[in-house]
């Protein structure tokens, strides 16, 4: 390694600078990914996603390469740093939270347990926009991540995609990914030809309707933007109808009768982002002569859908007047596809094209898929009780859970090797490979020295942790505080505003001279979607109350809030290893899995949480001695929603506390901070409509967090709940995850 890195640099590793190092690194491990055998088999995954939040790839690929200790020695003995090495690779943010990094997760996991399985996607040259404050208001900024060397190979594949009045070429560029001590796969990317990124103006802002210009210039950020809608449709049409080629191609090189295409590959559709592959794929069988009816046949023992929601906003029903508009190809066959289900159910919600002549993809990929799946057990058990109800009284045997996963090589080999040292210092490498002999910590709950060393490592994630967001963002927390954490994207449901009510809560205690017996250090971390009002006004008070409480001095001592600014997977990876507290406190229901609560876990933290998603799950696991459990339950808030019997309003009137903290938003001393507009709007939106139930549950959450943080002062006793959380977490392996989509479904 070391003669290969000094021969890229033309000097020795000593004498270079650190970027140079980073540039020989790279090409270096590129090098050593293309003389990694490519996984083989007679069948074939596809991975469809329209989005792959890969994050930095160093790292992953120096540890799946088996190098990684050999790398950060010979970096070290020549004074240099891969912590500060791997700063310099931008990070690829190509997606825009769970869903994304769940792709990335998979790929990883699929290429680990050496299953053959690509992943197709597009190549938005940037990834979600950059998160900057100003004024305590989320501004957002470009995030450019392609650079003259980057991870990706232009494969020289190009393929025609047919738009209404022209046509673009698609460009295939592939990732490698390396599987841990495996063969490899890869993950496709597809750019457009003649793009422009001259056409960027103001901030993230550009001409919307120049597509043979922007197609892939941007990822899409979750968002309600009208206009961006059809932007949308062309990126997905352009995504699935190269992928679709790529798969043909593949399918007819290796001499393949696509008439049992089903045989040779599976295509799973992630969310409903990519499902015009259905209505593409019979357009190109039928184009090879096979007839309408088979073709549709074919494809659907092909295609196999996941769900990864139940908020009806977040299901996409597109006009067929935008389809029309971008696709029109498509539209005589999804119009065909909705014929024959409508001939054989006449359920209107069961209907692919609706009355008010709307497209449910969600809806096609149900009927022209073999496979529907949700992403925990909750989450499966509500779309077949109430969301999906309809098509499971037709389809009952399409319906399968598959409970998400993370992938242990990133989220605890990575980004805590401390902790990952430790492990195996404890119970061997075993764990790297089968995670569920992390159950063997089990038997080490008792043991003293053990339950420090956790404390210790927990202390020094901290230091680092504080380290980091000084040098990078100049806020200063105190290592000695407990940290509680609540990191992911901002909406409503998953009730940010409840934590900063809290913060309120704490900060009006100790001003009434109630002082906590340990600092509180509160972080939050969270991008809005750019059109989304009401979590940007969310965003603004957090940073209101992290001004005014930092400014209090008889506050400060006891209390910090921060807001850390652009979110992202490498802050994700100093946070969560510091962490003793870990915020999933989404109203029960709404969210399908999460997935950080998860990496929290892996990582010693204590889950604050409601029962919804993969919460419940990790409450079995680790039983109600090693969690903070509150909430209405799911079934409670769905038979809110039917009867209409919430009323925020009641709340706020009928209790004092809650009216109190409620009202503190538009106290004198926060509208000095913040802006009065912003306040008001967000103070009048929690009495009026708080549509996911904030203050269902407000009293509740202050009483048990409380209890969490006085349990916290029994070292001894909360190191054991860390160790049990940890020992727990096997089952969220996603190579767990991946087993069971390949046994249940993939079948390669
Ligand atoms: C839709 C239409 C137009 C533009 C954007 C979108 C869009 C983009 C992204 C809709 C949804 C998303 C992302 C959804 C998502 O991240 N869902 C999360 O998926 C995780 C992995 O399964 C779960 O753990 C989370 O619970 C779920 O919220």
């Amino acid at each position: 390694m070391k003669r290969s890195l000094e021969q890229r640099l033309g000097t020795t590793i000593q004498q270079a600078d650190d970027r140079a190092v980073y540039d020989a690194l790279l090409a270096y491990t590129k090098e050593r990914l293309e003389k990694v055998p490519a996984i083989k088999g007679e069948k074939k995954v596809y991975y469809i996603s329209a989005e792959f939040l890969i994050g930095k790839l160093l790292s992953n690929n120096l540890i799946n390469l088996g190098i990684r200790n050999e790398a950060a020695g010979l970096l070290k003995q020549n004074g240099k740093n891969l912590e500060e090495i791997e700063e310099y690779e931008p990070e690829p943010s190509l997606g825009n939270g769970g869903l994304g990094r769940l792709a990335a997760c998979f790929l990883d996991s699929i290429a680990t347990l050496g299953l053959p399985g690509d992943g197709i996607g597009l190549n938005y040259h940037m990834g979600l926009f950059r998160q900057v404050f100003e004024n305590r208001r989320q501004k957002e900024t470009p995030n450019p991540w392609l650079e003259e060397n980057s991870w990706l190979t232009d494969t020289g594949i190009r393929f025609q995609v047919q738009f209404k009045n022209f046509s673009l070429t698609s460009k295939l560029y592939d990732i490698d990914i390396a599987g841990y001590d495996s063969g490899k796969n890869k993950l496709h990317l597809f750019d457009v030809e003649g793009l422009d990124e001259g056409i960027i103006s103001e901030g993230i802002s550009f001409d919307k309707k120049d597509i043979e210009k922007n197609l892939t210039l941007f990822l899409y950020p979750d968002d309600s933007d009208r206009e961006g809608h059809l932007l949308r449709i062309y990126q997905q049409y352009f995504m699935v109808s190269s992928g679709a080629q790529l798969i043909l191609k593949e399918l007819e090189e290796q001499g393949r009768d696509l008439r049992k295409m089903y045989d040779y590959a599976v295509i799973q559709i992630n969310d409903t982002h990519p499902s015009m592959i259905i209505p593409e794929l019979i357009r190109l069988l039928t184009q090879r002569g096979i007839a309408f009816d088979e073709a549709a046949e074919i494809v659907s023992r092909t295609c196999a859908y996941t769900n990864h929601t139940i908020l009806a906003e977040a299901l996409e029903k597109w006009p067929v007047s935008y389809l029309e508009e971008a696709v029109p190809y498509l539209m005589p066959i999804i119009r065909r596809l909705d014929e024959k289900i409508k001939e054989l159910y006449s359920d209107e919600q069961t209907a692919i094209i609706d009355k008010e002549n709307r497209v449910h993809m969600a809806n096609m990929d149900i009927h022209y898929g073999f496979s529907v799946n949700g992403v925990a057990a909750l989450h499966t058990e509500i779309l077949k009780s109430s969301e999906l109800k309809q098509f499971y009284a037709v389809y009952p045997e399409k319906f399968n859970n598959k409970t998400n996963g993370i992938t242990f090589r990133r989220w605890l080999m990575h980004c805590n090797s401390r902790l990952s040292a430790y492990i195996t210092e404890l119970i061997g490498e075993g764990w790297k490979k089968d995670a569920s002999k992390l159950e063997r910590l089990m038997k080490y709950t008792e043991d003293i020295q053990v339950l420090e060393k956790l404390h210790q490592i927990k202390a020094e994630n901290k230091r680092n942790l504080k380290r980091y967001l000084k040098e990078t963002q100049g806020l200063e927390v105190c290592e000695k505080s407990i940290f509680d954490i609540q990191v992911k994207r901002l909406h409503e449901y998953k009730r940010q505003q409840m934590n900063a009510l809290y913060a309120i809560y704490k900060y009006l205690e100790i001003k009434g001279g109630k002082k906590p017996k340990r600092p509180i250090t509160m972080i939050f971390g969270a991008k809005a979607a750019p059109a989304y009002t009401i979590a940007k006004d969310i965003i603004h008070l957090i940073l209101c109350l992290q001004e005014l409480i930092q400014r209090d001095s008889e506050v400060n001592p006891y209390l910090n809030v921060i807001m850390a600014e652009n979110y992202n997977v490498t802050l994700a990876e100093y946070l969560i290893p510091a962490c003793d507290i870990s915020e999933q406190i989404s109203l029960a229901s709404k969210e399908a899995s999460g997935t950080g609560n998860m990496k929290f876990m892996l990582n010693g933290a204590v889950t604050l949480g409601t029962e919804d998603g993969a919460n419940v799950e990790i409450h079995e696991l680790v039983g109600d001695e090693n969690i903070y459990v509150f909430g209405k339950s799911s079934k409670e808030v769905i038979d809110l929603y039917e009867s209409g019997g919430y009323r925020a309003v009641d709340y706020y009137i009928c209790d004092e506390q809650i009216r109190t903290l409620i009202n503190f938003i538009i106290s004198p001393q926060m509208l000095k901070i913040g802006d009065t507009y912003q306040l008001l709007r967000l103070h009048a939106e929690l009495i009026q409509k708080d549509w996911f139930m904030t203050l269902l549950d407000l009293k509740e959450y202050i009483a048990v967090k409380n209890h969490a943080y006085e349990e916290y002062e029994d070292e001894k006793a909360w190191s054991r709940k860390m160790l049990v959380n940890i020992a727990k977490a096997g089952y969220f392996s996603s190579d767990r995850t991946i087993a069971e989509y390949n046994k249940d479904i993939w079948r390669l």
